[in-house]
């Protein structure tokens, strides 16, 4: 074991980790400053995938640590059911003034919980209370997409589309998929959006016509996919999608966990692609990944369409203890303030042609297949060694990692998503090391 610290391995049971293989050869990261993590002998790893996709504005944030600390001597916890705090109202405000879309969109009631699955499933859960308060109780169907990913909630699962995290558990009734968009056919190595797939939005069509329009509630989509490896929503899909859902009285709802706060180059991905989905669910960097947090931004029509019947009746049957946590909300004020001073939830627009060049200069790598990026994220996706999906990856991972980059595998693709203070020179560093690992990995 790397460390001496009195501390065993057993006792944790790791999340999505191959436990024995881990624990055999553990892989530890004790601390973090800006760009870089160092592990129990200070050895530095350079942050290629924000943490997991939240740590936008970098490491070991003064500012957000010290709000959270006066937070927790102020006001550490008070309920929220029945009751309110100033620090969960004040962080509502902030949010609502950067909601996706601008003023016009008119997504800017918040409800808060306290990760990305929980964003979700509250999602799901408004669509389905909409819905029923709009007198279209029949629709109680949920649709996601092949390869989607929106946490491991029951909903999330249902609506998800990654396999392993689908076979081994019951998944809500009625619960349909779209297919995927992703092609490299037609669209390997594509600059900017794929050219080629928009039609698959008509899809949609078919489960409408499949199921009738009177059962299907919403739809959710993650506007780039991010843990499926980076899938970019082909020329035109969103909009085609958004176009199906007003016409037949489906609800979109954009998953935007990882895209959100400025991982585009625009604060949420609605402002990218300028399409407005019913609601929006965020987590990671909406505190820098300092303190678990979720929030689900809702239309005013969705909100206000349960603001109805009598006064002294909940509208809305559901929220946990956490909702809207004070050090959480203090947390996130403080992580607002650093990306407006440093205009963060723009920055990787300007970062985004460099980062581009710089990526795709891994085309000729061993085993590379394709390479897309958005903003400053993107998707490296490698020929599995055959009969062995997902080991070539995996060995590119490990190889980094002992080389000084943390990135992130998922089958055969490498996703990168670094802090988005990250300048040139890491993007230098990043992509030597990535090159060297993948040169090294047969
Ligand atoms: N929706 C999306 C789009 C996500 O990316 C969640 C929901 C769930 O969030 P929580 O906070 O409940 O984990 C996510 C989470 C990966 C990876 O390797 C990505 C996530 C989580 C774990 C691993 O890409 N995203």
């Amino acid at each position: 074991m790397p460390n001496a610290n009195a501390q065993t391995l057993d006792a944790y049971w790791m999340p999505f980790t191959a436990n024995r293989q881990f624990k055999a050869d553990p892989r530890l990261l004790a601390s973090a400053r800006g760009m870089y993590y160092a592990d129990p002998d200070g050895r530095q790893v350079l942050d290629g995938t924000a943490g997991l996709w939240c740590v936008n504005a970098g490491h070991g944030r003064v500012e957000i640590a010290e709000a959270a600390s006066r937070q927790l001597l102020e006001l550490d916890y008070a309920p929220s059911f029945q009751m309110g705090h100033p620090v969960a109202f004040q962080f509502a405000d902030a949010l609502a003034a950067i909601a996706p879309g601008g003023p016009e969109a008119g997504l800017d009631r918040v409800f808060f919980a306290n990760s990305g699955s929980e964003a979700v499933d509250s999602a799901l859960k408004i669509a389905l209370a909409y819905q029923r308060a709009v007198g279209q109780g029949t629709r109680t169907r949920l649709i996601g997409r092949e390869r989607g990913y929106h946490g491991v909630g029951f909903g999330g699962i249902s609506v998800g589309g990654l396999v392993n995290n689908r076979r081994a558990f019951p998944t809500l009734n009625g619960a349909d998929h779209l297919r995927h968009t992703h092609d490299l056919e037609r669209n390997a190595f594509s600059r900017g959006l794929p050219e080629h797939g928009a039609e698959l939005a008509d899809d949609l069509e078919r489960l409408v016509a499949l199921h009738g329009a009177e059962t299907i509630a919403a739809v959710i989509v993650e506007p780039v996919a991010g843990s499926a490896g980076v899938l970019l929503p082909p020329e035109g899909y969103l909009e085609r999608l958004r176009a199906i859902c007003d016409r037949h009285g489906i609800l979109l709802i954009f998953d935007e966990v990882i895209t959100g706060f400025g991982r585009l180059g625009t604060p949420f991905a609605v402002d990218y692609f300028g399409v407005v989905p019913d609601l929006v669910t965020t987590a990671k960097g909406i505190t820098n990944g300092a303190i678990p947090l979720g929030a689900v931004f809702a239309s005013r029509r969705v909100h206000d369409a349960l603001m109805t019947g009598p006064e002294a009746a909940i509208e809305f049957f559901h929220g946990y203890t956490y909702s809207g946590h004070p050090v959480a909300c203090a947390a996130g004020l403080a992580t607002l303030d650093i990306y407006r001073r440093e205009g963060l939830l723009t920055r990787a627009a300007r970062t985004a042609e460099a980062w581009s060049q710089a990526i795709h200069g891994l085309r000729s790598s061993p085993h590379v297949i394709d390479i897309r990026t958005i903003g400053l994220m993107a998707g490296v996706e490698l020929a599995p060694r055959p009969g062995e999906p997902g080991k070539r990856a995996y060995e590119v991972f490990t190889d980094c990692f002992r080389n000084g980059l943390l990135v992130r595998v998922t089958g055969d693709i490498v996703a990168l998503s670094p802090p988005l203070i990250a300048e040139a020179a890491y993007i230098d560093e990043l992509v030597d090391k990535l090159g060297a690992a993948l040169a090294r990995v047969a």
